[in-house]
């Protein structure tokens, strides 16, 4: 079964930008393991932290991809490339190197805490909403409706379009 994976990057430590693109790479690009395609990679915005301590900004990006894993399958895979990227993360929504959030696996319901699907708070978060919508405008979030409705409620949180940094790339790998 072929279903839709949404994942949002978040980088607010270090070379952010190539964290981003070493993420996608490890995930979907040439030698990533099986079960994961790239559908789309939105653009990259740069946004004001959410919650947790004061903390530098985030470049956030969304993939969209066509994935044939299982939730906790796909759980284990994005774990698995935020460690690689040494993520540092001392309290929780403070500032770390690789985010790596599950948005929604095709219509899949969980109210597990290791694995809630979809994110319980992707909903009301531009961050996510914002580059979503652009990587795919006719987007649903299960349960929630669509996304370039949500974004209307949250249209006060900044999100700036970064068109000067090089977008992330789908394919690119070593
Ligand atoms: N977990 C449960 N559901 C999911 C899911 N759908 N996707 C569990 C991923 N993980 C999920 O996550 C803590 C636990 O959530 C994991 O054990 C996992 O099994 P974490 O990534 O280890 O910790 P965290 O990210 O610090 O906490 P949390 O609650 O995931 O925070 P969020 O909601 O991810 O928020 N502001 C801006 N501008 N941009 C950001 O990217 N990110 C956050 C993190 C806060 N503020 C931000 C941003
Ligand atoms: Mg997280």
């Amino acid at each position: 079964m072929v279903r839709t994976a949404v994942l949002a990057l978040g980088s607010n430590m270090g070379d952010r930008m190539a964290t981003l693109q070493g993420a996608v790479d490890a995930l979907v690009g040439p030698g990533a393991a099986p079960g994961l395609r790239a559908a789309a990679v939105s653009p990259v915005y740069e946004t004001a932290p959410v919650g947790g301590p004061e903390q530098g900004p985030y470049l956030n990006a969304v993939l969209v991809a066509d994935c044939t894993l299982a939730p906790h399958e796909l759980l284990a895979r994005t774990q698995e490339v935020e460690k690689r990227f040494h993520r540092v993360r001392e309290v929780r929504w403070g500032p770390r190197t690789l985010d790596v959030d599950i948005i929604a696996l095709g219509d899949e319901l969980s109210g597990d805490p290791d694995l809630t699907l979809p994110h319980p708070r992707a909903h009301e978060r531009a961050f996510v909403l914002r580059p979503w919508a652009d990587a795919d405008p006719g987007a649903v979030l299960p349960g929630r409706g669509p996304v370039a409705d949500l974004l209307a409620a949250v249209a006060d949180q900044g999100a700036d379009r970064r068109d000067d940094l090089e977008r992330v790339r789908p394919g690119r790998g070593a």
